[in-house]
């Protein structure tokens, strides 16, 4: 039986209420849940793949995946199986899929960054060299939340900064593939697939087994034993950093279609029921109206169940004074993606000091970012915005410093060091610069 619901369970608040701080703080809290019997698990599991190897492998992917095999040669997809599954895809979502992949190459290309270096007068070079790192391993999801956008979001940043080798595990469980999946590894450049999954392949790539290499970063999202394994791993190798549920904050001067707003709050509300919608504008009627293209809208959805939690426990239609209070509320919240549903976006952007990617007027919906318009769509979320960036090239590298003295400049600095080195009574140190002092 059908109902049409009149209404939606989803907070409508107001700058102007005396609550509406604390209001504003219940929504926005989020902590990442740590669990103490989780940290004991993951640990132990850690322990057995570092002592075991490819056997804990096998074992513990019969018992988590109910996929039982004899030897890793069944858990490993080469290049070639990659090839295959993008050539059998059809033609639409191949197309689609290499569209993509070709635009966030073209703009993660723009991120590469430069060596450099300058010559003083005496003829010493000071300089940064930006390097690749050898090995990248990327975490993909299995079942539900396995996103083949996601494998070109991690993989082709990897594989533009120049990655040696890029190693994927996703777990199948009973042994179900997505080709979508193997298609995007292909395309972003992915060296070979072990599919395995949980803290297990997260041990795998951190410390190596007979069979999975052990790479020197691990990127990518996963379930609380995956968040968990990597942050057990963290110091043995790179990890990115740890995503909370989606989220997005509209501001709406009030000329866009309702309906158009709707969909773009829904269109990261149906990620989890955890994520997070919010928008926020100075015209009320505007707000009215939203909300009724939400209850219009709610029951032609996919996943009406999951946007209905998710508007209920973490969304909000929020009225603000005016512009700047809407600039407040901005870098208040540090969202993950801010669309700025505005007719003129360009003069707001500069005060926008804190966000992971921001969607500039009517027609940027968000979910384009998601997919093909070029930049990540690996973002900090829970007001880490504050400080930390989208997932880029960066990511993939790292920075040596590189001085080269001439016999002159070795001297000039001779003198220094040796002073500072003698006020810290390390007298090695003082004499090694002194040797190279001229008389
Ligand atoms: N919006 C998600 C990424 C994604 N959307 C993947 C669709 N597929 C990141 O917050
Ligand atoms: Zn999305």
């Amino acid at each position: 039986s059908e109902t049409l619901a009149d209404s939606v369970d989803m907070a409508r608040l107001s700058t102007e209420d005396a609550d509406f701080e604390a209001r504003l703080d219940a929504l926005l809290a989020w902590e990442g849940v740590s669990d103490a019997e989780v940290q004991q698990r993951v640990a132990d599991i850690i322990a057995a793949v570092r002592r075991r190897g490819d056997a804990a492998l096998i074992e513990y992917t019969g018992r988590f995946d109910r996929l039982s095999v004899s030897t890793m040669d069944e858990l490993t997809l080469g290049g070639e199986r990659l090839e295959r599954a993008y050539v059998g895809l059809p033609a639409e979502q191949r197309e689609a899929l290499a569209r993509a992949a070709e635009r966030i190459r073209v703009y993660h290309e723009r991120q590469r960054p430069t060596s450099w270096s300058y010559v003083e007068e005496d003829g010493s070079v000071l300089g940064q060299q930006v390097t690749p790192l050898d090995r990248a391993g990327i975490y993909v999801p299995g079942g539900k939340a396995a996103y083949p956008s996601s494998v070109l979001m991690n993989a082709i940043p990897a594989h533009v900064a120049g990655v040696r080798e890029i190693v994927m595990v996703v777990p199948t469980p009973d042994g179900v593939i997505n080709e979508l999946v193997l298609a995007a590894a292909h395309l972003a450049g992915v060296d070979h697939v072990f599919t395995i999954g949980g803290a297990q392949a997260v041990a795998a790539l951190a410390y190596g087994t007979e069979t999975v290499p052990r790479v020197d970063k691990i990127v990518g999202p996963g379930n609380i034993y995956v968040a968990t394994a990597k942050r057990a791993v963290f110091g043995q190798v790179g990890i990115d950093m740890i995503a909370g549920p989606s989220e997005i904050l509209i501001v709406s001067d009030g000329g866009t279609d309702p309906e158009w707003l709707a969909m773009d709050l829904f269109s990261q509300a149906e990620h989890d029921e955890d994520a997070q919608a919010l928008l926020v504008s100075w015209d009320e009627r505007h707000l009215t109206e939203v909300e009724a293209a939400i209850v219009k809208l709610l029951p032609t959805l996919e996943r009406e169940e999951i946007v209905r939690q998710s508007l209920a426990r973490r969304g909000a239609l929020i009225r603000c004074r005016d512009r700047n209070e809407a600039v407040c509320l901005i870098n208040r919240i540090a969202p993950e993606h801010l669309e700025l549903s505005m007719a003129e976006p360009e003069a707001l952007l500069p005060e926008v000091r804190h966000a992971g990617a921001i969607f500039m007027g009517r027609y940027t919906a968000e979910a384009l970012g998601d997919y093909c318009a070029g930049p990540n769509h690996v973002l900090p979320t829970s007001g880490t915005a504050r400080f930390s960036s989208p997932l880029g090239v960066y990511d993939f590298q790292k920075r040596s410093s590189v001085i080269h003295c001439s016999e002159e400049g070795a001297s000039t600095l001779g003198a220094i060091a040796s002073v500072l080195a003698r006020g810290e009574s390390l007298t090695a140190h003082a004499r090694s610069a002194e040797y190279r002092i001229k008389e």
